[in-house]
């Protein structure tokens, strides 16, 4: 898809995608890391599962993959920086959901269209599986109202959901390839359902932000990493990239995490 082709469409409904981004091979070797990772540190039930990109070097490496990066500097410009990353894994047969949001609504950082969602496929992602859908043109009303709604099930960290309308009537199921990517508005309302399939879905989750935008809360600073471009404002700190050395990662990311999470868990939004 051409650049400004990817624009349109996000523009237009609000997402575009699937999109390639990782050949069979390429796919197979992250999916392994990520299995790996699963299996050492419990990614979906503990901290590692945000901000890994400044932890693991095959997650900042991913934030880097050539086809996501052309596709996100055809939205945002050509100077952008990774502020967060996060594991979407729903297992076999079980009840893990993602309740109807949008993702600006705790982000910590102004305007919010100059930022934009990956969101990457490792498994595949069939409407059995609990695929995203999409409620059709939502970006375009702006900000609702959230109410956080935790729940052993959702697998937003705040339970925040969109507790009118009915999103679900309104939506549709994006079905995704392994290998492939999603990108989506800050203001598109999007969920998904239980995996009653007999696989994993596993994915991961990569929000870029244009240099241009300002953190907003100041409970601590916000940082990023820088992906492509030049940072000519200075707006947000920079985490160091992860050298491989895992206790030395551990302690950046940790710093980069908290100062993160002091923020998340404390903003208010108004609608
Ligand atoms: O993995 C999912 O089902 C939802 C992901 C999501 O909400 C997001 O990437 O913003």
């Amino acid at each position: 898809m051409k650049p400004e082709d990817i624009k349109t469409a996000l523009d237009a409904q609000g997402y575009v995608g699937p999109l390639p981004a990782l050949d069979e091979s390429d796919n197979g070797r992250y999916l392994q890391c990520l299995m790996d990772a699963e299996a050492e540190h419990n990614l979906m039930q503990s901290d590692y599962r945000c901000k890994t990109n400044v932890l693991f070097p095959w997650m900042d490496e991913l934030t880097r993959n050539a086809q996501i990066g052309d596709a996100v500097e055809a939205v945002l410009g050509p100077d952008f920086h990774c502020w967060d990353t996060l594991f979407w894994i729903k297992y076999p047969e079980t009840e893990k959901r993602v309740s109807w949001h949008q993702d600006a609504t705790y982000w910590n950082f102004a305007p919010k269209h100059l930022a934009v969602t990956v969101w990457l496929c490792f498994s595949g992602a069939t409407e059995e599986m609990g695929c995203i859908r999409y409620v059709n043109g939502s970006h375009r009303n702006g900000q609702h109202r959230h109410d956080d709604i935790r729940t052993r099930d959702n697998l937003l960290m705040r339970g925040q959901t969109i507790a009118h309308g009915n999103p679900l009537r309104n939506s549709v199921p994006v079905e995704v390839p392994p290998g492939h990517f999603l990108m989506h508005h800050p203001h598109m309302i999007h969920g998904s359902q239980a995996n009653r399939s007999k696989r994993t879905r596993i994915a991961c989750g990569m929000i870029f932000v244009s240099t241009q935008a300002k953190p907003i809360a100041i409970h601590a600073p916000e940082s990023t990493v820088m992906i492509r471009g030049t940072d000519r404002y200075g707006h947000m700190l920079h985490d160091p990239r992860p050298t491989g050395d895992f206790e030395t990662d551990r302690r950046a990311w940790r710093l980069a995490y908290d100062r993160q999470h002091e923020n998340y868990y404390k903003m208010q939004v108004e609608a």
